[in-house]
């Protein structure tokens, strides 16, 4: 199974995130239901692993923190777009809770993640590049800053390429305290 970690979103932060989520030629929109935001990719794993997995989670004590998404971006340019994103305001509660996640899961075996944590909601990747429409779009949105929300757990989710497209499916749920 193919899988990941990450912040589940609450609904009306989804709602927000969804309105935003019009007017760019040539973007796939990410489903509302799938919005997330990526903790730590994990990838094809079997069923032993998984259970590792699970265990160097569940092992995890981490506290409750309030998390803020602000602003837009993208990855990658004009050759190969990749993804539009929501932003998140500095959060150091955050980037240590994906480091103690990144430390378990060495620790379970894993190779270790090479590239940098660049918290982000990805709301939309591209079947064609939008071009100037693109910074148009972003400059638009700039001041985009949604509710704090409290987090209080975190879910290691299976991903399965569907006809579609990709659906997620929460295996575990970890609390923070
Ligand atoms: P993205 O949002 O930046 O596209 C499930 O596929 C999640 O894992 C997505 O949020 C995606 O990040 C991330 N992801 C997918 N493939 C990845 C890879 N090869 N390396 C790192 N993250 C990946």
């Amino acid at each position: 199974m193919r899988l990941f970690v990450a912040l589940s979103l609450p609904a009306d932060l989804r709602s927000r995130l969804c309105a935003l989520s019009s007017g760019l030629p040539g973007a796939r929109w990410v489903d509302p239901a799938n919005l997330h935001l990526t903790l730590r990719f994990i990838g094809e794993v079997g069923g032993h692993e998984a259970d590792d997995v699970d265990a160097a989670l569940s092992g995890i004590n981490g506290k409750r923190f309030s998390l803020t998404l602000s602003g837009l971006g993208q990855f990658g340019g004009d050759r190969r777009l990749r993804a539009l994103w929501a932003g998140v305001e500095p959060n150091e509660a955050l980037d240590h809770l994906q480091a103690k996640i990144e430390t378990a899961l060495q620790r379970a075996g894993l190779a270790p993640e090479k590239r940098k944590f660049k918290p982000h909601v990805t709301l939309a990747r591209f079947k064609a590049n939008p071009g100037e429409r693109l910074q148009d779009y972003i400059v638009e949105r700039s001041l985009f800053r949604a509710e704090p929300f409290e987090v209080t757990e975190f879910v290691l989710y299976s991903s399965y390429l569907a006809h579609k497209g990709a659906i997620y499916a929460p295996e575990a749920t970890y609390p923070l305290i």
